[in-house]
């Protein structure tokens, strides 16, 4: 299923943070239509805003709901009975562009089957102080019970509102993860008095980071800024606004998509210790008045450039993946974008320097909210809806 490769020359790799290159930025705007023949093949429905979807092994799925269930699919069918056992979650009223908080990623232990253990983010705390956590638990034989919940991981502050939590976990080695958390919201999101964005580029916060963490919830070894006074071991990267894409590319590379304000969500190329800029330069503006952010600019030295922006109108990143499958060949090493706003799907083609060269839009008609690699090679969507369906795509012939 997922290609795990020796934990220790994959920590180094990723551990290179490399020079601040001036990269060119690919503008992604419009809607070019992707020109491949497929087909939706529906796998179940009924699912109440289904986030995330991983399987455990090749006929078993779990997929997240974020009210807070965890949902199982065999052999194709979707159990009518949730896993029991699943942790207490923080799940937002429906309120328009807010409605964020509740349960995000599952996803299994690269040794999952040796230890059966499961992994989820989701929203703890109240409406007026909330953070994300991240927690696993051992998932029976039978997939229908979660046992020994053990919180791993809490965002250092609490924040209120219901906005930007993050919660994307990638595994880069056996014993060592990315996870994404979110700025803390827009203004008037505020923490101890101030805009609850401007942790994004401190290393002493949580807040607007990809942090990277052992299995057991500790900070890794060997991350950026973890000798620096005040900083958080965990820190990996720092500068994002709400990363909601995060995946493995060719060539052992991290990308990720986050959401920009109004006007510029963004692929990045994720190197540790480096800076994306949030809320310092974006391509976007703010939604209150549609004011400029920051400094008003769209790059600066020591800053690094997304490899793609979606201007002037965005897609509302979700899921990410790198396709590495056999049965779209003429796709692998292409990255598919989830899009909620833009209900579909992006495929971004890259070079072998990671820059990207085009990119196509396949329409979906829903709110994308996950997209897959299945182990059976095909792409699995996940939409973002009160009756929300799990898909997979197949080519046509
Ligand atoms: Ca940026």
């Amino acid at each position: 299923m997922r290609r795990i490769l020796a934990a220790a020359a994959l920590s180094a790799a990723l551990l290179q943070a490399g020079p601040v290159l001036a990269q060119e930025t690919y503008q992604a705007a419009g809607d070019p239509l992707l020109n491949f023949d497929y087909k939706q093949v529906a796998v179940a429905e009924g699912l109440e805003h289904p986030w995330s979807i991983a399987w455990v092994n090749r006929d078993t799925a779990l997929v997240t709901e974020r009210p807070g269930r965890l949902r199982v699919i065999r052999n194709g069918r979707l159990d009518p009975t949730p896993v029991s056992g699943t942790p207490q979650v923080l799940v937002a009223p429906e309120r328009g562009l807010v409605f964020q908080a509740g349960l995000f990623e599952v996803s299994p232990h690269p040794k999952f089957a040796e230890n059966r253990l499961i992994y989820l983010t989701y929203a703890s705390g109240t409406a007026q102080a909330n953070r994300l956590t991240l927690a696993r638990a051992t998932l029976n034989e039978g997939a229908t019970a979660l046992s020994n919940l053990q919180v791993l991981f809490q965002v250092s502050q609490d924040k209120p509102e219901f906005q930007h939590y993050g919660g994307k976990i990638l595994w880069v080695s056996d014993d060592t993860l990315l996870l994404s958390v979110g700025d803390g919201g827009n203004p008037p999101v505020a923490i101890g008095g101030e805009l609850s964005r401007l942790n994004a580029t401190r290393p002493g916060s949580h807040l607007g980071k990809i942090l990277r963490l052992k299995d057991d919830g500790t900070a890794a070894p060997g991350n950026p800024f973890a000798g620096q006074q005040g900083a958080r071991p965990e820190v990996f990267s720092i500068g994002h606004r709400h990363v909601q894409g995060l995946a493995m590319g060719p060539n052992n590379t991290i990308y990720a998509t986050e959401h920009g304000p109004l006007g510029g969500d963004e692929l990045n190329l994720i190197r540790a210790g480096s800076n994306y800029g949030w809320p310092v330069v974006t391509w976007g503006r703010d939604y209150a008045g549609a004011a400029p952010i920051g400094t008003g600019q769209r790059s600066a030295p020591g800053l690094v450039d997304p490899v793609l922006v979606w201007y002037p109108s965005v897609i509302g990143a979700s899921g990410l993946v790198a396709y590495s499958g056999d049965r779209f060949p003429q796709w692998r090493g292409n990255l598919f974008a989830g899009g909620l706003a833009t209900q579909d799907i992006r495929r971004i083609v890259l070079d072998s320097n990671g820059r990207v060269t085009a990119h196509e839009s396949m329409r979906i008609g829903q709110r994308v909210r996950d997209v897959r690699q299945g182990p059976d090679g095909l792409l699995y969507v996940l939409t973002d809806e009160i009756h929300g369906r799990v898909f997979r795509l197949e080519p046509a012939q």
